[in-house]
């Protein structure tokens, strides 16, 4: 038995396609399925007018959205994985179960993955149909806010290419990650005094380096999931502060927890830092002087670090600030980039 709508259906293909007589009978299999068939054309042409019409004005923006976000995923994806790919390196330079330099033959593959994956993925999203950075279909820079003319640089490194289309972006995104990364891991890679692995000292050097990673990854995951709260209008922003009203606390946290596990492993008895039994900067091996760099709203990191607070002090600032820098790059529709980035 036919329902309400295929009688329906059925009725219009009857009406259309042949003399109705009035009478159901007439309406036989292949009538039926064709007037089933232009239905279906029928509302799929309505709903396609429909939708086009609609979409229009919005398709431009829509592909901006998309474009912006993947832009700020990819580039602290690239610059946490390349953070952990040295730090890997280096946790088993620290063991001695590697002799070093890193990055070593692992690292450089897990670098050279991660450095196709942040140009593939920006071409996909950003370079219009033809998924091409560079030809004629591409999301204009304007319309996510990177037509800055050039790469901002970070602290006078070189990251300075001219800024013409996407991959010109993923170009200048890859070169300030990986700077920022090798500072950051220039402040102990090099640093640390040989240790016995199965030594107290050799456990503090490997919780440093596990720990200045750990931060930096939070603190880039944490404000990229924020700024894409603002990117679709979920909250104002800027990020962290106010946010989303959890980026700020999560960050806390995170600071929290990397003096935390430091001072446990480093210091000593009473695993606090600042006290006489904590392992001594010296023998632990770390940059003589925290560089000079202040992130946003936070007095300078610069000064000489003698004992292990300095230390703690020094990984947690640089960290937050290498962070800040990547991310706020990555979101030039969302904030300026940080003066203090490239002063
Ligand atoms: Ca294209
Ligand atoms: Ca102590």
């Amino acid at each position: 038995m036919l329902g309400l709508l295929e009688l329906r259906l059925c009725w219009r293909g009857c009406f259309r396609g042949f003399a109705y007589d009035g009478s159901l009978s007439r309406c036989d299999h292949d009538e039926y399925h064709a007037g089933v068939i232009r239905g279906l054309l029928s509302a799929m042409f309505t709903l396609g007018v429909l939708a086009s019409a609609l979409a229009l004005p919005t398709t431009v923006d829509a592909s901006a959205v998309r474009c912006r976000e993947r832009i700020s995923r990819e580039s602290a994806t690239y610059a946490q994985s390349i953070m952990k790919a040295l730090n890997g390196c280096g946790e088993f330079v620290i063991k001695g179960k590697n002799p070093g330099p890193c990055p070593d033959a692992t690292a450089l593959a897990t670098i050279a993955k991660a450095e196709s994956r942040l140009h593939a993925r920006i071409e996909k999203d950003c370079g219009g149909l033809d998924r091409t950075c560079g030809t004629p279909d591409d999301t204009p820079l304007s319309f996510y806010n990177w037509d800055l003319g050039s790469c901002p640089d970070l602290e006078g490194s070189g990251c300075t290419n001219t800024l013409n289309d996407c991959g010109d972006v993923s170009t200048c995104t890859q070169c300030v990650g990986e700077v920022a990364v090798n500072q950051l891991v220039g402040l102990y890679a090099d640093e640390f005094v040989p240790s016995d692995p199965r030594s107290k000292l050799n456990s503090c050097q490997v919780r440093i380096n596990k720990e200045s990673l750990r931060l930096f990854r939070t603190r880039l995951t944490t404000l990229r999931k924020c700024w894409r709260g603002v990117s679709r209008e979920r909250h104002p922003g800027p990020c962290p502060d106010p946010g989303d009203g959890k980026a700020i606390i999560k960050l806390e946290k995170a600071e929290a927890k990397l003096e935390r596990n430091i001072c446990k492993v480093c210091g000593g008895a009473d695993r606090e830092c600042g006290t006489a039994d904590d392992l001594p900067a010296s023998s632990i091996g770390f940059a003589a002087m925290c560089p000079d760099v202040a992130p946003l709203g936070e007095p300078s990191c610069g000064g000489p670090i003698t004992d292990l607070q300095g230390i703690v002090d020094c990984v947690r600032c640089v960290s937050t600030f290498k962070a800040d820098c990547v991310d706020g790059l990555a979101v030039p529709w969302g904030t300026t980039y940080p003066l203090g980035c490239n002063p």
